[in-house]
């Protein structure tokens, strides 16, 4: 263990540690043990006091290893195998049929022209590229609808999905104490970490069925509506994230309804918008019928998937309020919030969503690569259900794989039954059951296939 030193050369009389203190080990040092504490290589006063301790404990001796991240800690397990046969289905993240990361040639379009004009790289404003923000509410809402003609949204520019649901938590903390944000069962891991974080209390509503693999409609709708009034509404907007199970347009309208009479604020988080179906606009369905409602709205965006911007951490928070005069306080909140969180927002992606989605030919090429990317992922999903079926000589019935949309399929496997996913047949997945399609080929599907059968018949 490294040796720690610690100076006390500063020390000012009022200072809380004093020499006899320190020697006689009463001193307080982040929990160091008495009895390990300081061999005094050095001692000398100059009138001021001055010292320095060799100590073999760390001052951090008290901080615990943090277990790893249940979706990313699947990638470094992954990189730490070496068989040939490993397959990587934790994270969500786009893969191509050779199962390589994938760079959207729209994206190197718009990063050449970027390149071409001369970028800065002068700081953002707190709030983001305008042009973005823009261009990121008109997506997600509709460029044409009154909502954004009436400037009743607050957008600002986050740190991806994540980042700006940590905004709007933080936005929920100061403003509403006590309020309570209702989340599915199960969601996105993330989503507890982010709202204890934030320190906003939360609980959750029934929505997986493992009985019909299927949506727990009635479930849902009840604990929403037992929900004190006034409470936020964790949305998936598409491709619920991890069960691959969205409600019907008619099951969206009663939510809408329920929540509208228990004077619930919605909030969204749409990280897929785009990948689910293929079109932007569909995908978008539920959060534009809660607007046109006339309802107030949070809804969080994340270009990280739809245009395969990861790493450049690329998203928004909206926030749509009833008058403009409210959008606007909003905002200048949501500012305050981030300015000491992280100052500004990251330029570079922002500045590739803003001329990708403000360009036309550039927006029609997105699209018809997404619909390419959502076509794969469907592809693979096909493949996948016809291997386990034919395979699969027990008479289980595996549909519930072609029902699931977007990235995931949420396989139904207990936690033996993915340990023995990963151990015996080096497939990565999420503990939770989820396999991500979007890191499986076609190639691969039969491998996948044996080893959900062997682990779903072979593993209690
Ligand atoms: N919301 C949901 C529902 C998500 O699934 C994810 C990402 C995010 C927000 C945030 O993404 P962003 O911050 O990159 O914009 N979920 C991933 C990755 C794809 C992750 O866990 O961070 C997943 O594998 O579930």
């Amino acid at each position: 263990m490294a040796s720690s030193l610690l100076s006390l050369a500063s020390a000012t009389p009022s200072a809380p540690l004093s020499f006899h203190g320190i020697r006689e080990g009463k001193s307080n040092l982040g929990g160091i043990n008495k009895e390990k504490t300081s061999t005094f290589i050095k001692a000398k006063s100059f009138g001021r006091i001055c010292m320095v301790v060799a100590s073999n404990v760390s001052r951090f001796e008290g901080i615990t290893m943090a277990p790893p991240d249940p979706i990313l800690g699947v990638s470094e397990a992954f990189k730490a195998d070496n068989h040939e046969l490993k397959l990587n289905l934790g994270v969500g993240a786009y893969r191509t049929e050779e199962l390589q990361p994938y760079v959207l040639n729209v994206v190197k379009k718009a990063d050449k022209l970027l390149l071409e004009k001369g970028e800065n790289r002068e700081y953002l404003p707190i709030e983001g590229l305008a042009a973005f923000n823009k261009v990121t509410a008109q997506l997600l809402f509709g460029a044409d609808k009154p909502v954004i003609k009436q400037q009743r949204v607050a957008t600002v520019q986050g740190l991806s999905g994540t980042g700006s649901l940590r905004l709007a938590a933080a936005l929920i903390e100061r403003y509403f104490p006590g309020a309570k944000v209702l989340i599915s069962s199960p969601t996105w891991g993330n989503h507890k970490n982010i709202f204890n974080d934030a320190g906003v209390p939360w609980s959750e509503y029934r929505y997986y069925d493992p009985k019909t693999v299927g949506l727990d409609f009635e479930g849902m709708i009840a604990d929403i509506k037992a929900a004190p009034e006034g409470s936020f509404i964790l949305l998936h907007g598409c491709a619920h994230n991890p069960t691959g199970i969205d409600p019907t347009p008619e099951q969206w309208e009663i939510i809408a309804d329920v929540i509208q009479e228990k004077n619930h604020v919605p909030f969204f988080d749409i990280a897929y918008q785009g990948f689910a179906s293929g079109s932007l606009d569909a995908d978008a369905a539920s959060v534009r019928m809660f607007v046109a409602r006339g309802m107030e709205v949070i809804a969080a965006q994340s270009y990280s998937k739809n245009l395969g911007l990861y790493a450049e951490r690329i998203g928004a928070i909206n926030v749509v309020c009833s008058s403009p005069e409210a959008a606007a306080r909003v905002k200048s909140q949501l500012k305050r919030i981030a300015r000491p969180m992280y100052s500004n927002p990251p330029v570079h992606g922002a500045r590739i969503v803003a001329n990708i989605v403000g360009d036309s030919a550039l927006f029609n090429e997105w699209n018809t690569e997404m619909e390419m990317m959502a076509g794969r992922i469907k592809n693979v999903r096909h493949k996948l259900f016809d291997s386990l079926s034919s395979k699969d000589k027990s008479g289980k019935d595996w549909s519930f794989v072609l029902k699931q949309i977007g990235m995931f399929s949420f396989t139904g496997l207990n936690k033996a039954q993915c340990d023995n996913m990963t151990n015996k047949w080096h497939v990565y997945m999420t503990k939770d059951g989820r396999i991500s399609l979007a890191g499986l080929s076609l190639a691969k599907c039969e491998y996948l296939a044996d080893a959900i059968i062997d682990s779903y018949h072979n593993v209690s």
